[in-house]
């Protein structure tokens, strides 16, 4: 059966759960189909998806992610709010609008479609719909179950990932103090003793930035202090394998992975 019919089959079946239609999504993402095919594929599931769910009050995923597309900032805020005003997640309205369109940025700046102007729309729409969503996301109002310290990389000025991250940390009640991007691992060191954080986290986007995460797990052992914090690493680039390679504590994939991470690295 062709992976077209396996997810036509899949939606009409009215089980139709968030997770399943995730699911058979992210299958059409790994499949070597055309790019053109892979988004019209996804469009039409998620339009699919929206229809078996149910109700007026829907939010298109696809919109918010086209808007962020064509980096058009004020869309994009005005349809975040209004998926706001219709009680949907906003960590639904991150991943599957927000990220989505963000994913498709960076595979046509690979393939030579689009080019920086349009990467920094696109964050430019994204940081601005962040800006909206960061009081639900960070506020806990929870008693601080522990301290991070982050940062990005020297080299790396890419943050949209990184404050993510923090916010969701700050939401389930971390403490969390944000260096910025272009951290260097001498900054790295200072902020770890002077906050004693419970975690360092480090993000790194490019290839070329993440033996900077090396370099630094290397800066806090020669301080002396490498035993008092745990170092988690995470950016598109990073992987577990690496995390592992340069004595890391853990590896996040994303902002959900993050949480889990740092909770458990904590004990909460
Ligand atoms: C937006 C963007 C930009 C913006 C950044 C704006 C900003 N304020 O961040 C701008 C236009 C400035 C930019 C510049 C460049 N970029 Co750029 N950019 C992107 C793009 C499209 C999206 C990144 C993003 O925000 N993703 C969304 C967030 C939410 O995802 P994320 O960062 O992965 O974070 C999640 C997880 O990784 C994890 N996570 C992240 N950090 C951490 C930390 C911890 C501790 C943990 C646990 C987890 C964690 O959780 C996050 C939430 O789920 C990516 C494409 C892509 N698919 O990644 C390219 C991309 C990263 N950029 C790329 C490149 C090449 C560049 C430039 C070198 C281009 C150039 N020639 O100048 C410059 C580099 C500038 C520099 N010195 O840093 C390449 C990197 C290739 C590589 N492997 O090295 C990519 C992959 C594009 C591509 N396909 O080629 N970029």
């Amino acid at each position: 059966m062709s992976i077209i019919a396996v997810l036509i089959e899949g939606l009409q079946d009215k089980r139709g759960s968030h997770s399943f239609v995730d699911i058979l999504v992210s299958a059409i993402y790994t499949n070597p189909l055309g790019q053109s095919h892979r988004e019209l594929l996804a469009h039409f599931l998620l339009k699919q998806h929206l229809a078996l769910i149910g109700g007026d009050e829907l939010v298109d995923f696809a919109q918010v992610k086209q808007a962020v597309i064509e980096g058009d900032d004020e869309k994009t805020v005005r349809l975040v709010e209004e998926a706001l005003a219709q009680k949907v997640n906003p960590a639904d309205i991150v991943t599957s609008g927000l990220q989505a369109g963000l994913i498709i940025v960076g595979d046509r700046f690979s393939s030579g479609e689009f080019f920086i102007p349009e990467m920094l729309l696109a964050a430019r729409s994204v940081t601005r719909a962040l800006s909206v969503l960061r009081p639900l996301l960070a506020d806990s109002g929870a008693i601080t179950i522990g301290r991070v310290v982050i940062g990005t990389v020297a080299g790396d000025i890419h943050d949209i990932g990184k404050n993510l991250v923090g916010m969701l940390l700050q939401g389930v009640g971390f403490e969390v103090i944000d260096l910025g991007t272009n951290v260097s691992v001498e900054r790295f060191v200072t902020a770890a003793k002077e906050h004693s954080p419970d975690i360092l986290g480090l993000s790194a986007l490019l290839t070329t930035t993440m033996p900077g995460m090396e370099a630094t797990v290397g800066a806090l052992k020669s301080a002396g202090i490498r035993e008092g914090v745990k170092v988690v690493v995470g950016g598109a680039p990073v992987t577990q394998h690496f995390a592992d390679r340069i004595g890391a504590d853990g590896y996040g994939a994303d902002g959900g992975a993050a949480i889990e991470l740092c909770r458990r690295l904590i004990g909460k």
